[in-house]
């Protein structure tokens, strides 16, 4: 098939052919190199999403492809009939790397959710003496996990969960960043757990008070309900500490990650916990056709380990300090934006509310014309979370591109 594409014509295919799911930004791009993206036409932008926090490590980072290929032309697939020689050696890295006793190795976020979801019940009737079929489990508003049966029951958005009913039980819904309300939940004695993302991320990066996770992590522990932390998107080095938990050196009883975890190549996730917890699971009780595929375990050990040897979680830190910094003081120069929240390089400003969110959106044709990609959420929010291999004076150019196009409104 010859096919000339460009912007217009790329677009239209989308358009013409896949489900329209999707409302991307009018930008397509073909390829990609630590902090840059460059679109069909060759023009090139700063990437200021990450595609959602998966790229931390950059764009097609030389030591995670290399291990692609390499393994790639090994052994890509065994399925867990048979063991193959990667998993045993990642299982054992990974659980050093964040000091677990087992690993559940998965592939996209949600079914890392999902997992820990089955494991937390599972420990609720066998451990906890839960009565069958009536454990609880707590959530948060606004919050997001992905997009499956389970994970839009827990949601309060009307978009993720409107006519996909009837929906799963057993949910509970307490405001975030409420250390009452988790109270009152917690009397519930079939409570089997609290998930709940450190800073929630889809709802448009919203950091909890300091304290409310180490607090929320007692109370949960006095109840003897595991705290379960989705740090898919927060977790990885993203918020300026390996995990967003580690701010509050709070260890969550389960510990769920994905993105990242693969640098951008192929969807890994994982559930951490200890032996209790994860010893409830028998063989045949769960599992996934690629979860622990040695392409995703070689993969995954480079990734984890190039977020070390390249100290990205130190680099988000103090960049994010500096970006932050830089747009509170634009908050001075202008009344579009009324708020700068987040942590390391997860971050985002709350411009002001016109019409129907045109202004987020304006905005980020107008970054893009600048050259360098964001996405509205929320119609006021602009998510602003660049690959954490960026530099100061890369991070500087991306502030002055987001100050001209902001004082040009
Ligand atoms: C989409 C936002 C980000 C997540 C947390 C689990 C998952 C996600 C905390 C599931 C996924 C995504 C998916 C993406 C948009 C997105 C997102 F805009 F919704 F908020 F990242 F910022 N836990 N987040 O944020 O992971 O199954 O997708 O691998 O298009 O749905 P997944």
């Amino acid at each position: 098939m010859v096919s000339i594409l460009n912007t217009t014509t790329a677009i239209a295919l989308e358009e013409k052919y896949n489900a329209h799911n999707y409302h991307p930004l009018g930008v397509v791009l073909s390829r990609g190199e630590g902090g840059y993206v460059w679109d069909i036409e060759g023009k090139k932008y700063f990437d200021f999403l990450s595609a959602y926090s998966a790229v931390n490590q950059g764009h097609c980072h030389p030591r995670i492809i290399q291990t692609l290929i390499e393994q790639a032309q090994k052994l890509t697939l065994t399925s867990r009939a048979f063991y193959n020689d990667k998993l045993g050696e990642y299982a054992e890295y990974i659980t050093h790397f964040f000091g677990y006793d087992r690993v559940l190795p998965m592939n996209t976020g949600v079914e890392g959710g999902e997992t820990a979801i089955k494991l937390c019940r599972k420990w609720g009737y066998q451990i906890k003496g839960i009565p069958t079929n009536e454990a609880k489990i707590i959530f948060c508003k606004n919050n997001f996990w992905g997009r499956t049966l389970a994970a839009v029951s827990s949601s309060t958005d009307a978009n993720s969960y409107t006519d996909y009913g009837p929906f799963m039980t057993g949910f509970e819904i307490i405001d975030y960043n409420d250390l009452e309300a988790l109270k009152t939940a917690l009397e519930d004695k079939n409570v089997a757990g609290f998930m709940l993302e450190p800073i929630q991320g889809e709802a448009g990066v919203v950091v909890p008070d300091e304290g409310y996770l180490k607090k929320a992590y007692q109370m949960c522990k006095e109840k003897n309900v595991l705290f379960i932390a989705d740090e898919v998107q927060t977790g990885l080095a993203r918020t300026g500490k390996m995990l967003a938990c580690d701010y509050e050196s709070v260890k969550p009883d389960i510990l769920i990650l994905g993105k990242a975890l693969s640098g951008g190549t192929i969807p890994v996730s994982a559930v951490l916990a200890n032996d209790e917890i994860m010893l409830t699971l028998k063989p045949g009780q769960h599992g996934s056709t690629y979860g622990g595929n040695p392409l995703a375990c070689a993969v995954a050990m480079t990734a984890l380990q190039v977020l070390k040897d390249e100290n990205l979680a130190d680099n988000a830190f103090h960049l994010g300090n500096i970006f932050r910094a830089r747009m509170e003081k634009l908050t001075q120069k202008t009344n579009l934006v009324t708020k700068v929240r987040g942590k390391g390089l997860l971050n985002a400003i709350v411009v002001k509310d016109t019409e129907e969110g045109k202004l987020a959106l304006n905005l980020c044709e107008g970054f893009k014309e600048r050259g360098l990609l964001a996405k509205p959420t929320h119609g006021n929010i602009i998510r602003f979370a660049p690959p954490l291999v960026i530099n100061e004076e890369q991070l500087d150019e991306c502030c002055d591109i987001i100050e001209k196009t902001i004082l040009a409104f």
